[in-house]
């Protein structure tokens, strides 16, 4: 069966609008992309001394399981040089699973729905231009009541995908 999933994109390391379009362009073969956000700057979150984050969001097709679909984001990452750095630290590609179809998942290894997306404005802000009426299956809440609830100060606008590549 064909899934449907939410990823966040990120990068402060390098060139960060190069590293994101190469992260979406390694997605396919197993992930088909249906949608791009936006690309946007926000300020970095957790740990605040270090550069200002590009971040985007996609929805894409897989028939991967989960955990398989985690494998395959990791070996991209490091395709694309990530070294792991510390928690929230600077980094030069980060792609996170936000929602996969309507799944609710806990193991050691990842849980499903991101569990902090509902506090991320660099999150919400770029998923509200591809979903925003998509429905958190835990709490209820679509992409939009999230983003109001949500501090989104100092996120601008940074770059619109070329019209070809909008999908
Ligand atoms: N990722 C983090 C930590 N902080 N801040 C912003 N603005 N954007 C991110 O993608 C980000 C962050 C850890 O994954
Ligand atoms: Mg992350
Ligand atoms: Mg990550």
């Amino acid at each position: 069966m064909e899934h449907t999933v939410y990823l966040s994109l990120g990068s402060n390391l390098g060139d960060r609008a190069a590293n994101l379009r190469q992260a979406v362009a390694l997605l396919p073969p197993q992930m088909t992309v249906r949608a791009k956000s936006n690309i946007y700057e926000t300020p970095p979150w957790g740990y605040t001394e270090q550069e200002a984050f590009l971040n985007q969001a996609v929805r894409a097709e897989t028939y991967l399981e989960p955990e398989p679909l985690l494998k395959h984001i990791k070996r991209l990452e490091a395709a694309l040089g990530r070294t792991e750095t510390f928690r929230y630290g600077p980094r030069l590609i980060d792609i996170d699973i936000l929602f996969y179809d309507n799944l609710i998942l806990n193991t050691p290894l990842l849980t499903i729905p991101h569990p902090h997306l509902h506090e991320r404005g660099f999150v919400l802000v770029p998923l509200m231009d591809i979903a925003p009426d998509h429905v958190h299956p835990l709490s209820g809440k679509s992409v939009r009541e999230m983003l109001a609830a949500c501090d989104a100060t100092g996120i601008r606008l940074y770059a619109k995908p070329p019209r070809e590549q909008r999908v």
